[in-house]
Order: structure tokens, then C-alpha cells, then sequence
């Protein structure tokens, strides 16, 4: 239990690696509080974990991409949340695959707000209370999009590559504190993040883990488990991670 009476603030956590995530910190005696729309999963999630292991749950539906919301939800905790000591910037998702001069307006706002600003919104808010206890840690969820750019991914690949930006800027910021930051870029994670992306097409979201073994949300949150059990002096700054059939964005070994 390397994470006993710890608090972890996780965003995006009723599905996904965001849900891995706050089941493997969990295992690790980790205090949560999680952040998703869907309050129907959330309560599953909250329950499953409060059944399965002995940590306290806290869960909200606040929307990161709404400031003056996950602002209001932070400065009101009650007291025993307050100290956080883990927040997972995890809250993203991709819309669309289209040509940057075809695709949908909104698509790209729903990116933008959530993958960049939801990000820099928790960050801003959270950070400050690490940097003054001197300690904390954070861990965001970027992608092998902000390692490359591939056909239509355009906006999406942009996200990434500012989440991998916006990792090393707060190393810079946080160096001479021991606040850690580590930034996990993911390759192909079979998730909700293909059905999503082509706005619930089922069929054409599961070709994308056809004929080749995918890696999974529990594969990214052992990782990130790893990075944030670190002694004090090791800071992880970045882990990019693709299935083994997976060699860049567009060649992947699949097997008919
Ligand atoms: C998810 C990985 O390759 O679909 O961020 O962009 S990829």
C-alpha cells in the first residue's frame, strides 16, 4: 500500500484509464476524489471501489472546461479533501478525423476546452496548495499524438503536443519545490476513446483494435501508479508508451 492515506484527484475517471486509474491507486491505500460527467457511472465507479477496498470516495460531475465550476467545487471541499496529493489530469478525448478544412467547429472547441483548458483549469487550481505544502504530484495524460502528427488527427495531435508542452513548462516552474511532474503519452489504449472520436460508431471504433493486441487503461495506470511511487529525489518526467505492435501513429502490425 505505497499510496496509504494519500489523496488523488482524477479527472475523466468513470471510464477509461481515468477509471484504471483511480481503481489502481485505490489497491494502493489512495483517498479519491472523482471528476466525470456521467454521474451514473461515477456512482458505479464510487461504490465498486468503496466495496473493494477500504479508501474514502469523493465524486463530482463538475465540468473541468467550466472554471468558475471546478473552482467553486475546490475552494468549497470539505475539510478533510483538501489536501490533495495527487492530481491526474486524465479528462480528454478526440472528436472527429477530419481534414483541417472539413471538419466540425465543434469538435475542435470540445477539444480545446477540454483537453487544454480543463487541463491548465485543474492545474491552476490545484498547484497552488502542492508548491506551498512542498510536495504533490502530477501526472498528464498527454498522448503519442503530442509525440507525432498523423492524417486528419490536425487538432487532436495539437491538444497532445500542448499537454507535453504544458508538462515541461510546470517542471520548469516547479523546479526548486518537490513538486513532481510526470507526462504519460500513450499510444493505441482500447477504450471509449475510438467510439468517441467517431461519435459512437461502434463498428468502425472497434477496427482500430482489430488483429493486434492494444494496450489497456490498466497497462497506463500501472504506469502511472510506478511514477508516482517514486522516492522523493526521482522525477519521471516523461513515459511514451505504445502497444508492441505499434511503431508510430500509422504503422501498426495487425494480423488478419
Ligand atoms: C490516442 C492515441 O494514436 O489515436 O491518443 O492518437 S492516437
Amino acid at each position: 500500500m505505497k499510496l496509504l492515506n494519500k489523496t488523488t484527484f482524477i479527472t475523466g475517471a468513470s471510464a477509461g484509464i481515468g477509471l484504471s486509474c483511480a481503481l489502481k491507486f485505490a489497491e494502493q491505500g489512495s483517498n479519491l476524489i472523482l471528476l466525470a460527467r456521467r454521474r451514473d457511472k461515477l456512482n458505479q465507479v464510487a461504490d465498486d471501489i468503496r466495496k473493494k477496498h477500504s479508501v474514502k470516495v469523493h465524486t463530482s460531475t463538475v465540468d473541468v472546461r467550466n472554471f468558475q465550476e471546478i473552482k467553486d467545487f475546490i475552494d468549497n471541499l470539505p475539510e478533510e479533501w483538501k489536501k490533495i496529493d495527487i492530481l491526474i489530469n486524465n479528462a480528454g478525448k478526440a472528436l472527429g478525423l477530419s481534414k483541417i478544412y472539413e471538419a466540425d467547429l465543434a469538435d475542435w472547441e470540445e477539444m480545446i476546452d477540454t483537453n487544454i483548458k480543463g487541463l491548465l483549469y485543474c492545474s491552476r487550481l490545484i498547484l497552488p496548495d502542492m508548491v506551498a505544502r512542498n510536495e504533490g504530484f502530477v501526472i498528464n495524460i498527454g498522448s503519442l499524438a503530442g509525440h507525432e502528427v498523423y492524417p486528419a488527427g490536425n487538432v487532436y495531435c495539437g491538444t497532445k503536443s500542448f499537454v507535453r508542452a504544458v508538462s515541461k513548462g510546470m517542471i520548469i516552474d516547479l523546479n526548486g519545490t518537490n513538486v513532481r511532474v510526470t507526462n504519460i503519452d500513450p499510444g493505441l489504449v482500447e477504450t471509449e476513446f475510438s467510439e468517441i472520436r467517431f461519435h459512437g460508431d461502434k463498428e468502425r471504433a472497434s477496427m482500430v483494435y482489430k488483429g493486434y493486441q492494444p494496450l489497456t487503461g490498466d497497462d497506463i495506470a500501472e504506469i502511472a501508479v510506478f511514477a508516482a511511487t517514486r522516492p522523493m529525489h526521482v522525477q519521471i518526467q516523461e513515459i511514451f508508451v505504445t502497444p508492441t505492435a505499434q511503431a508510430t501513429a500509422t504503422i501498426v502490425s495487425k494480423k488478419s
